[in-house]
Order: structure tokens, then sequence, then C-alpha cells
């Protein structure tokens, strides 16, 4: 994962590298977008359209364009230990306080700082920087009404059967239950679709683990901006995409409220595993 295009290719270096999000596409468009992939890696690397290609049949192992790639000079701030350390113990600190919010206030917000949001998010590497994501963001009354309809029909199914016992055992404590009124409360929906393949056919890299990092980004961006949010997912999505009219090759991946939490909003109790639990250490002895 990386922003640079070869370095999703470093991952696996010995052969072809795995492709997990071959599943992710649907099966009738998998060839049409893996032949258009070949159309973008000769357009990023300046290749001349009009000279005759080996054909992939025949040749199964093209060697990549030996064209030098635009480089740039880094812009990096180095810090002194100092502000390493305030900085990390702040971040720990910052994110530490964000919580997933289910009660939102229906006040309006900047919506510019919503679209700053979307950009920071934006930022987030790619599998070779595709950039495989769309962010769809519904403000409107009525669509946001037939959203909570939509989803409130799925979390009935879900609630009312669907879900396994052990399943509903563990979201127990987050008092959760198929209403959803926040889909309407929150001034703002915004649903985060992963792109299959891009709009022309040409093909996506590891789409779920990109559109995973954006979102932790989108996250931690409303949190620094004084928003609330939570990971919604009802399940199955596929109604966002009709709703809002997303194409075939885009995914509802995740579906997140946006607005200030509500005056007398409460969170569960929640603990956080220790640092021990999440982290092994591999230094030399
Ligand atoms: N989608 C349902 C259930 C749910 C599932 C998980 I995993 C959660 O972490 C929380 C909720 C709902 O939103 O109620």
């Amino acid at each position: 994962m990386s922003d640079e295009p070869d370095d999703v290719g470093t991952a696996h270096p010995p052969s072809r590298p795995p492709d997990p999000d071959t599943a992710d596409a649907d099966t009738a468009d998998a060839g049409a977008a893996d032949a258009g992939a070949a159309d973008a890696d000769a357009a990023d690397a300046g290749v001349d359209h009009d000279a005759p290609r080996p054909r992939r049949a025949s040749s199964p192992h093209i060697p990549p364009p030996t064209t030098a790639p635009a480089m740039s000079p880094l812009a990096f701030e180095r810090l002194d230990v100092g502000e390493m350390r305030r900085r990390a113990q702040d971040l720990v600190q910052h994110l530490s306080s964000r919580r997933s919010v289910r009660a939102f206030s229906t006040e309006p917000i900047p919506l510019d700082v919503l679209d700053a949001c979307i950009r920071a998010a934006a930022t987030a590497p790619s599998g070779a920087n595709k950039q495989p994501w769309t962010f769809c963001v519904v403000t409107d009354p009525a669509l946001k009404r037939r959203i909570r309809e939509a989803a409130e029909a799925e979390e009935r199914a879900f609630y009312g059967g669907r879900a396994s016992t052990s399943w509903l055992n563990d979201l127990a404590h987050l008092g959760t239950d198929a209403n959803k009124p926040f889909l309407e409360e929150a001034p703002a929906i915004v649903v985060l679709f992963a792109q299959n393949r891009s709009p022309t056919g040409g093909k996506h890299y590891y789409i779920s683990e990109s559109v995973g990092i954006a979102a932790g980004f989108f996250i931690a961006a409303l949190h620094r901006c004084g928003l609330a949010t939570l990971t919604h997912t009802p399940s199955p999505m596929a109604f966002l995409s009709e709703i809002l009219g997303r194409p075939r090759h885009e995914r509802a991946y995740l579906l997140l409220p946006v607005g200030y939490p509500a005056r007398d909003c409460e969170v569960p109790v929640i603990t956080r595993k220790p640092l021990d639990e999440v982290l092994i250490r591999y230094d030399a002895s």
C-alpha cells in the first residue's frame, strides 16, 4: 500500500501479486477492467499509444516500461525528539477522546468543513494511487428519510433473526436496535462508496484496504474539526446505490452520519485494549 504506483507491486516481488480485490469486481466486468489496466499503465508511463503492443495472451511476462517516473523532492519536517513525544501524546489523547455517536443534534454544520474533511480523507494512500473512492454527501431531508427507511428495514431483518444470537449478544453492550433516527437527525449523511474499477474501465487494486484507510483519515479529520460521526453498516447496503443513483462499479462501503452530538448524547461505557495486548515487539536481543 503506497501513494506510489510501483510500491504496491513490490509488496509481492517474486511473481504476479495476488489481487485481493478481484473478488470485489463483478465477474462480468473483470476482463474489461484488466484490459483497461494496460491502457492506464501505458498512459502513466508516457508510452506512445499508436505503437503496436505485444498481445498479453502470447506474451504473459511483458517487462514494465523503462521510462523514468516523474519525481519531486519530499517535503518533510524533521522534528526534535521532545516535539515528537509531545505530538505523540497529544495525538493519543485526541484520538482516545473520539467516540462513535448515535444521537445527533439537528443543528446544521459548516459544510465547507465537511468538504475539507473529505479532501483530507482523499489524501489517503491507495493501490497504484487509483484513489478508488467516492464520497456522497446527503443533506436533503427527503433523501435522508428514504435512506433511514431502507436502512431500518434491513436492520429489522438483522435484529429480528438474520443476526446470530452470539452476534446479538456481542452487540448488547452498545444498546443498539433497528431504530436509526440519527439517519434523519444528523445534518449530513456521508456514504462512502468503493469503486471496483475506474469510471473508464481501468483496474483498481487493494480496494478495501485503500477505502478503509481513507475512511480512517475521514473519521480522524472529522474528530479533529469538532464533528461527530458513526461508522454505520446496515447490511446489505445495496439500497444506497439505488437511492443515490450510483453506477454498478461502485459499492457502498460505509455510511457515516455527521453532525454535532445531541445535547443529551450518551455513549456506551467501553474500554480499549492496553498496548501490550495490541503490540508485539521483535527487537534484537
Ligand atoms: N448494523 C447494526 C448492527 C451492528 C453491528 C455491529 I458489528 C456494530 O458494531 C454495531 C451495530 C446496527 O447498526 O445497529
